[in-house]
């Protein structure tokens, strides 16, 4: 395949701009020193709102090849949505992608399936990326019906799009079990998803989008056990939560993807 994997730091509610701007530094020096190849793999982080406008300038001063985007979005393009923040003002700030549905956002908002959807639709009209969260939680696991179930979310969400709105999706399977838990999957685990997953793309929008789009693993990932899973044919990349607040490790991290 011709994916380039893709690492994703999910700051989640860590860092202000000043942080951001000195991890930012950090990483991109420790990259240089590394001899990191940006087209071999992109690196891409996700702060907090308030430290993304920092992160666009020091970007752009440094011409930094690190890309950047935010970890959710109003579903509305503007007016009276107090403390919401449109798909247009992160474009605009330089955002690529979006998170979009973490199960965070799940459980502590009140996003459901309709609002992912229009979530995924703003930031497609915007010119940005989607990163579709989903995955399933211990429960289904249990009875055994995870992948159905984590397939089902991602065919919900995504079935209406057209084949160009849908080449330009990323999906991030990251079991709720896994999240933040040091429980991470089984490189299998994360295969038969990614698998199950692009294979649901193929039956919807055909070959060319089961090729393109990215199927990120996330969930507990660290240095030690990034390897194995990115060997795994249909898993490209990870969406990184705890172990992409250590700028080397997450420089580890990188390297080893
Ligand atoms: C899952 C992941 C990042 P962590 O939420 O999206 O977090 O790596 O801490 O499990």
């Amino acid at each position: 395949a011709t994916r380039v994997p893709l690492v994703a730091g999910n700051w989640k509610m860590n860092f202000d701009h000043l942080e951001a701007t000195y991890f930012v530094q950090k990483f991109a020096w420790l990259l240089r020193d590394a001899k990191f190849d940006y087209r071999r793999c992109e690196v891409s982080l996700f702060p907090a709102f308030t430290a993304l406008r920092s992160v666009q300038v020091l970007v752009e001063a440094d011409h930094l090849h690190i890309t950047y985007g935010a970890q959710s979005v109003s579903v509305t393009t503007q007016g009276a949505f107090t403390g919401d923040v449109s798909a247009d003002m992160l474009a605009r700030l330089g955002c690529r992608y979006v998170i979009v549905g973490h199960s965070e956002r799940r459980k502590y908002h009140p996003e459901d399936d309709a609002n992912i959807v229009d979530q995924v639709r703003a930031v497609l009209a915007a010119g940005m990326q989607p990163i579709l969260c989903l995955g399933e939680s211990f429960e289904e696991r249990r009875q055994g019906i995870e992948l159905e179930f984590a397939v089902g979310q991602a065919h919900d969400v995504t079935r209406d799009l057209s084949d160009e709105e849908a080449a330009r999706l990323i999906v991030a399977y990251e079991p709720v079990w896994a999240i933040g838990t040091g429980m991470v999957a089984t490189p299998q685990t994360a295969q038969d998803a990614a698998k199950a997953i692009r294979d649901d793309l193929r039956d919807t929008f055909g070959p060319h989008v089961a090729e393109v789009v990215r199927i990120l693993y996330g969930g507990s990932v660290t240095s030690k056990n990034c390897t194995q899973i990115i060997a795994e044919p249909d898993v490209d990349g990870f969406l990184i939560g705890g172990a992409s607040l250590d700028v080397e490790e997450l420089a580890r991290i990188a390297r080893l993807t």
